[in-house]
């Protein structure tokens, strides 16, 4: 028996209500498939079976390093986090997967913590290391390093981190460690740039070789945060360089906000695939920076552009392909429910859109350096309006067709205000 946080009775009545327009909706966008000769159900099915994972750390209201303005009813552990994402799962069915972070969300049993998350109907997805913040009690500091760490001993630490995070996650059921690190230098001169890559390399190899057979690493990659001069896995380039000397079973994880602006990133989409070492995705938008915005909010087009890439790389699965997907966003001031849940359908929007791009029109028109068809073959898949698919996988699948307003009527977020203990006022650094 699943525990479902969300009343089902709710979501059948509000789905009753909206039913009808969907199927209008749906039957006339299923003609003007046919005439492009795509079968609708065939689009919904593909589209049901769309999977993003959702990281626990985005149940809680974020901040910025300004402040954070706490959410009356937001998740303090990481037991509540999974009612959340349960939350997130049943009314959106895209979303089964949450990816948790330590020592964020350490517990005492792992076993149990697995067989609660199962009680929702969620697994665990990837596991994420964290040598970017000092715990109570440590050690050695990682203010001036992690696996770069110009200190033997802090090495040490953070690679014995990044084996406690696989010992957890066997015990999870996860098979993929997530590795970010905020290494790197505020000043120039500060560090050796060559050296301080070779000690990464060295300590991330002690890591990789923790890794059980079937395990994946992914080394993510940020330009700038918290070291503004210098970051040792800056770019996509110092993380292919280092994933390649590590081995197979190490790939890149590209989180879309960690890119100078304008960077064309479905292209490194596009290189990584080639090189095989497309490891898996954070989804998020940003206008400047690393702003941790929903996916597609700020630019919607380029989400869509990385699908297309992603639905080229299915096409023609050079060194196989099998992509991990996940958010990582920081909500400052909506209910993370309600972002996860827009993302959730923008991110899958995307997925769809890049499955009814005319791929056959498409290449025919490169080929013919036909410019202005190969633009607007693209055009087309983008601009379909598929929100009727996508609420009807949903229906389907058992979520809500208007997830909005069922969340909103459940009064979730209120009856948890009522419940859980209230989160301290964050302090910025004004
Ligand atoms: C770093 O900015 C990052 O994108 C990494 O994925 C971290 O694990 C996450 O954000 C949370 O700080
Ligand atoms: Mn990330």
């Amino acid at each position: 028996m699943q525990t479902t946080p969300i009343s089902t009775d709710l979501i059948a009545e509000s789905n009753a209500r909206n039913m009808a327009a969907l199927e209008d909706d749906y039957a006339a966008l299923g003609r003007k498939l046919e005439r492009r000769g795509i079968a609708i159900e065939a689009v919904t099915d593909k589209a049901k079976g769309w999977e993003v994972a959702v990281p626990s750390w985005g149940a809680g209201r974020g901040g910025t390093r300004f402040a954070k303005f706490p959410l009356a009813g937001e998740p303090t552990n990481i037991h509540e986090k999974l009612e959340d994402c349960a939350v997130i799962q049943q009314l959106g069915r895209t979303t089964p997967g949450v990816s948790p972070h330590f020592p964020w969300d350490c517990v005492e049993d792992y076993g149990a913590l697995r067989e609660e998350a199962a009680s929702y109907g969620l697994h665990f997805d990837a596991v994420n290391s964290n040598t970017f913040q000092d715990q109570p009690g440590q050690a050695q500091t990682y203010a001036t390093g992690s696996l770069s760490s110009t200190l033997e001993a802090t090495r040490q630490q953070a690679v014995e981190h990044n084996i406690d995070c696989i010992e957890i996650g066997k015990q999870l059921g996860s098979s993929l460690l997530t590795v970010w690190v905020g290494d790197g230098t505020n000043f120039p001169g500060q560090q050796d740039l060559g050296r301080s890559f070779d000690r990464y390399v060295e300590a991330a190899a002690q890591v990789y070789a923790a890794l059980p057979d079937d395990w994946q690493m992914m080394l993510e990659h940020k330009m700038f945060e918290p070291a503004f001069y210098s970051s040792v896995i800056s770019d996509w380039g110092s993380s292919l360089m280092a994933a390649q000397e590590l081995g197979d079973k190490c790939k890149c994880l590209v989180d879309l906000g960690h890119h100078a602006p304008n960077v064309n990133i479905e292209q490194i989409v596009a290189r990584l695939h080639r090189a095989g070492k497309l490891g898996g995705f954070h989804f998020n938008d940003s206008k400047y920076g690393d702003d941790d915005l929903d996916s597609g909010s700020i630019n919607p087009h380029q989400l869509f552009l990385v699908f297309n890439e992603l639905a080229e790389a299915e096409a023609d699965p050079r060194h196989g392909f099998d992509p991990a997907y996940m958010i990582d966003q920081s909500h400052n001031v909506t209910d993370p429910i309600e972002s996860m849940l827009s993302s959730a359908e923008a991110i899958a929007g995307c997925h769809v859109r890049a499955q009814l791009v005319d791929r056959d029109a498409l290449r025919a028109a490169q080929q013919d350096n036909d410019v202005m068809l190969a633009f607007r073959t693209l055009r087309a898949a983008y601009e379909t309006d598929v929100g009727p698919i996508l609420a009807m996988a949903r229906l389907e699948q058992g979520g809500a067709i208007d997830w909005l307003s069922t969340y909103r009527a459940s009064k979730y977020r209120e009856r948890k205000a009522q419940e859980r203990k209230a989160v301290g006022l964050g302090a910025g650094i004004v």
